[in-house]
């Protein structure tokens, strides 16, 4: 079996063995706050999202491209341009399409398409409130993988996912949904934020094989300790630790580099 038709868990355990890194960067290149050095190039977008990944691809274990920062001003092709740099460079990355999909099953079929087929994306975020139907798009082939939000990372995480229902706070819920009854094919993972290190002692205790993927380190102010204290696995993994702005925007291509590497190395120090 090549790498690429390997199950998505696998996909990840390689990821995260090759690189010995949780590290993964956020790829959010917001057109007001690029570089000056990218100003005269046809594709700011692309140049210097390749910067970013020549500076980070031996560091970490995957890439996320945030889907508005390249939908807001028309860069589709340099987004799809950009994954296709992440797999010459960094063959063993996970890349998530962050997209917070969820729709009804026809156009969830779409959007699975979109992320799966036109971006080649190895997994997607999913907002899960509409139910399974909407999810079952992106968990139907192994090689894929839905990471559906359970705790935010926002401030308004609060106001309808600690909401209880039948004693429980709903993000509980969606999480056990979710491992339970969406996951036959171990491609489930979740959203937790770093910014609620309660609440992800929870998720963890509740589900101890489920990876999750953790926003809010760095420019949100999430505690890396509490996070790996609340949020490791058994295996001292289980955790893609996503930041964007704290990298990308850390300044040249050096710079950039120092960021992810101290991530990196906080990460595994704690670890
Ligand atoms: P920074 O705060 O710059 O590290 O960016 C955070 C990134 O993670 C953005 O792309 C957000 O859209 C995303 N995100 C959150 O910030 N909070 C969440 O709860 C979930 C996500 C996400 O799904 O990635």
């Amino acid at each position: 079996m090549t790498l690429s038709a390997a199950p998505f868990h696998q996909r990840l355990q390689q990821a995260w063995t090759a690189s010995r890194s949780l590290v993964c960067v956020g790829l959010d290149p917001d057109v007001t706050k690029i570089p000056a050095r990218f100003a005269k190039s046809s594709q700011p977008i692309l140049d210097f999202n390749k910067e970013i990944v020549d500076a980070t691809h031996d560091l970490i274990c995957a890439y996320k491209p945030q889907i508005a920062f390249y939908n807001a001003v028309g860069a589709e092709e340099q987004l799809a341009l950009t994954i296709q740099y992440i797999r010459e460079r960094a063959p063993n990355a996970i890349v998530i399409l962050d997209s917070k999909r969820g729709d009804i099953g026809n156009t969830a079929n779409a959007y699975a398409s979109e992320a799966f087929e036109r971006y080649k994306a190895d997994a997607v975020t999913i907002n899960p409130y509409m139910g399974e139907d909407t999810v079952r798009p992106f968990v139907k082939d192994a090689r894929y993988a839905a990471i559906v939000l359970c705790r935010t990372s926002n401030s308004g995480a609060r106001d309808f996912q600690d909401l209880l229902v039948d004693g429980k706070p709903l993000y509980q819920h969606v999480a056990q949904r979710a491992a339970s009854k969406w996951n036959e094919l171990q491609n489930v993972l979740f959203v937790v934020g770093a910014t609620y290190p309660e609440e992800m002692a929870m998720l963890r205790k509740a589900h101890p094989e489920v990876t999750f993927l953790v926003p809010g380190i760095g420019a949100q102010g999430g505690d890396l300790k509490a996070t790996l204290d609340n949020g490791l696995d058994a295996n001292k993994q289980g955790l893609l630790i996503s930041s964007s702005r704290q990298i990308i925007f850390a300044g040249d291509q050096a710079a950039i580099r120092k960021a992810a590497q101290t991530l990196r190395d906080e990460i595994n120090a704690l670890r």
